[in-house]
């Protein structure tokens, strides 16, 4: 969309769950962020009404099976669902766009489900602003539940899951080793823990040993404490029980709700302000390379970070915005 004057009218397009203009706006946000902030001025107030999903979890875990699961069941219960894939971006499962495909393909012919993947690299202003664009799209379109797929290994990933209404981790069995390791980065941010491939050796052990990692966690505020759910994805064993305690968690209190809304708000805040400050410097304080120099001077000791900023700042402030 070159002309900005149609992105409001895209927006209704959206608002009236158009599948077209609902691929065009995602585009539009992934590729042309500042496009794409008018497109979410014009739908934002209608959002808030799906509920997000995060499944993340190691590279290959049968993130991707199961989604298409509960995709199924969605289906069944006559809901619309959307679905973000994140691409991994590891040369080692660069396989997984096409695999996406090919697995969900048993959907791609049904309206009702809508499915795309993002690129985890060239986002502008970074691809969890691009993600939680996409996820507002959706969510504006009337897509509920939005499912957002990640591999959970870098901070990004963890920042879109945990942005999430719901975050599940999938673990496989295997060794202890393989909870231990993820421990540090996803498991805090687990509501509900998964263990897929139940069908093969060591699922027991796998959800003891996440269960005891728990029993050393403090309950939270509201008393919830992380199911640990046993699932073969490729039958579909389990999948109802994990379908079950989604509808608890999204059964919680308001206040529960409503604590994880002003959370995202706070991180959406920060996150648009810092960044778009910094754009502002750059587009209408500094000269051409100026930022760079600055940079130079401070490389070099001729100004020290803070006094920099502190300058920056007071020229940044006194400034009137313009280009949007
Ligand atoms: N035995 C067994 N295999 C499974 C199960 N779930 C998934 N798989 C297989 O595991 C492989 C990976 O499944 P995916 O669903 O692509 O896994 P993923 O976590 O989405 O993978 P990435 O997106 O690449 O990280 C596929 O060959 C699946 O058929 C399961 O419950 N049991
Ligand atoms: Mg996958």
């Amino acid at each position: 969309v070159a002309d900005d004057t149609s992105v409001p009218a895209l927006g209704g397009r959206v608002l009236a769950g158009e599948v077209r203009a609902v691929a065009r706006a995602i585009t539009l946000v992934e590729s042309e962020p500042r496009s794409g902030e008018t497109l979410i001025g014009a739908i934002f107030r209608h959002t808030g009404r799906a509920h997000v999903i995060g499944v993340t979890g190691p590279p290959g875990a049968g993130k991707s099976t199961l989604v298409d699961r509960l995709i199924a069941l969605a289906r069944q219960a006559g809901r619309r669902v959307g679905v973000i894939a994140v691409d991994p971006s590891s040369p080692f499962t660069g396989g997984a766009l096409l695999g996406d495909r090919v697995r969900m393909q048993a959907h791609a012919a049904d309206t009702g489900v809508f499915i795309r993947s993002m690129a985890t690299r060239g986002h502008l202003g970074g691809l969890a602003r691009a993600t939680g664009d996409a996820i507002l799209v959706l969510d504006a379109a009337g897509y509920d539940p939005v499912i957002v797929e990640t591999v959970g290994v870098g901070q990004d990933e963890v920042e879109i899951v945990r942005a999430a209404d719901v975050s599940i981790v999938v673990l496989v069995p295997g060794t202890g080793d393989d909870v231990q390791a993820i421990k540090a980065g996803i498991m805090e941010i687990a509501d509900i823990f998964v263990v897929n491939k139940a069908d093969r050796e060591g699922a027991d052990r796998t959800a003891a040993e996440i269960e005891s990692m728990l029993g050393l966690k403090a309950a939270g505020p509201d008393d919830w404490r992380p199911p640990v759910i046993r699932t073969a994805a490729t039958t579909g064993a389990g999948v109802p029980a994990l379908v079950a305690a989604i509808e608890r968690w999204r059964a919680r209190g308001a206040s529960v709700r409503r604590e994880r809304r002003v959370w995202r708000a706070d991180a959406w805040l920060r996150e648009v302000l810092g960044r778009r400050f910094i754009e502002h410097l750059e587009h209408d304080v500094l000269g051409a390379g100026e930022l760079a120099t600055v940079v130079e001077r401070i490389a070099s000791r001729a100004v020290d970070p803070y006094e920099a900023v502190r300058s920056l700042l007071e020229r940044g402030v006194a400034s009137p915005v313009r280009g949007g």
